[in-house]
């Protein structure tokens, strides 16, 4: 039997949140990231926007070049986890096959719902009525045999659209649409199929899947299947978290290394006070600078044993970052600290370990604190100089990228 699942997108999702707070802004170009001198980029920009170029990723001065009369607005995430919160139950509602994958983009398999609702189309029509009268945001649906074709209708319908691609219609629907629309297709490898006369979907799924596993690998089978509409993913009920990461730029770009220090030790007592209210431990460590010039790396380290110490955490992104800056001399733009890798705590072994049980009590202790009295209610010395830099409140350092903050 062919399945049914169902892509929902949220269309501007953080513009839309403010502009239920703010019916005025309603039509207008809106354009959530920052102030319009500020270093950050754009993070949501309403189609009204849209239309002078303006796009996710952009860098608000461009945006404020090309659209002067938008409004900018700074945001909070707070607002936007909660109107996620609202928008996944809203979907759970509908199907206990739910799928969230951002905050406001889920899948839903629907196979054999059609009885409950008329037709599969009539509960896409229901769940974005829904997501209308509850929350005040419009979505965008789309509904296929497959996730990835899901998605591409999702996608092709915005804003506050639905699609239905019947079951067979996969390759007639993507065979026109530019290959740049097929999720996992980046600009380099854009580039490699117009190289090899490639423009459209149509055209990736009538080439000879050796040729592509020659040019691309295992990758290269991916893009054939998924051109010909073909994808076996599951809609995947979530499981816990596979990563947890935090990362700002900073107001000027910065060689100091203090500061550098300071903020990395910030952004690890974020990282560890998730991991331990998630119960999870990470056994990888990734360290991610970006440079004046744009340049973005990443390095990683492996821990012998999994921890969910701010510690931990901070020492082995310490190393990275000192490694790292042997290397390049330029300025550092943005810095950012993830783990990987979660497990389930393996306490036994721990107390086995004195001083990773001492360390256990110590961040257990300063959790209990900071739930009752703020973040910044306890600083460590790690995150002292940060003191005279950025405004505090009760949740935290309120760091140059607002929503990242968090
Ligand atoms: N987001 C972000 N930074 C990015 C991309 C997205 O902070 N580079 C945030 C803001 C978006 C939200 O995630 O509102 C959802 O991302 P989408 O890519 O779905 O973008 P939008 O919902 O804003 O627009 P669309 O209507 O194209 O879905
Ligand atoms: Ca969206």
């Amino acid at each position: 039997m062919s399945r049914r699942i169902m892509h929902i997108d949220l269309d501007a999702f953080f513009v839309s949140v403010e502009q239920t707070l703010r019916p005025e802004l309603k039509g207008k170009p809106v354009v959530v990231g920052g102030r319009p001198d500020s270093r950050g980029v754009v993070a949501s920009a309403s189609y009204e926007a849209r239309v002078f170029g303006l796009h996710a990723g952009m860098p608000l001065t461009t945006a404020r070049r090309l659209c002067p009369q938008a409004i900018f607005i700074e945001g909070s995430f707070p607002r936007y986890r909660e109107a996620s919160h609202r928008f996944m139950a809203i979907l759970a509602d509908f199907s206990p096959y739910l799928e969230p994958v951002s905050l406001d983009e889920a899948y839903l398999d629907v196979t054999g719902f059609e009885s409950i609702h008329g037709s599969i189309h009539q509960m896409g029509v229901a769940i974005k009525q829904r997501i209308k009268d509850e929350l005040g945001l419009p979505s965008s649906v789309g509904i296929a045999s497959c996730k990835v074709v899901a998605k591409i209708a999702a996608d092709l319908s915005k804003p506050d659209g639905l699609t239905e691609i019947a079951t067979g219609e996969e390759r007639s629907f993507l065979a026109p649409l530019p290959i740049a629309k097929l999720p996992g297709i980046g600009k380099k490898t854009e580039i490699v199929l117009n190289g090899l006369g490639i423009k459209t979907i149509g055209e990736l799924a009538n080439m000879p899947l050796s040729a592509l596993k020659s040019h691309f690998g295992t990758f290269g089978e991916l893009l054939f299947r998924y051109a010909n509409g073909i994808d076996d993913r599951k809609v995947e009920p979530p499981g816990a978290a596979k990563s947890i990461s935090r990362e700002t730029t900073f107001g000027q770009d910065t060689r100091d290394r203090s500061l550098l220090k300071a903020t990395l030790g910030y952004l690890s007592e974020r990282v560890g006070a998730e991991l331990r209210q998630e119960s999870r431990q990470a056994r990888c460590v990734t360290l991610k600078l970006r440079y004046a010039d744009f340049a973005t790396i990443t390095r990683r380290h492996t821990l012998v044993k999994a921890t969910d110490a701010d510690q931990t955490i901070f020492s082995t992104g310490l190393k990275l970052l000192a490694k790292a800056l042997s290397q390049e001399k330029q300025p550092v733009r943005l810095i950012g600290i993830g783990v990987a890798n979660l497990t389930e705590p393996g306490r036994q072994l721990d107390m086995l370990d004195a001083s990773a049980g001492r360390l256990e009590q110590l961040n257990k202790a300063i959790d209990r604190i900071r739930k009752k009295y703020g973040f910044t209610a306890i600083q460590t010395g790690r995150t002292l100089p940060l003191k005279d830099i950025f405004p505090q409140s009760d949740d935290g350092y309120t760091l140059h990228t607002p929503s990242l903050s968090r």
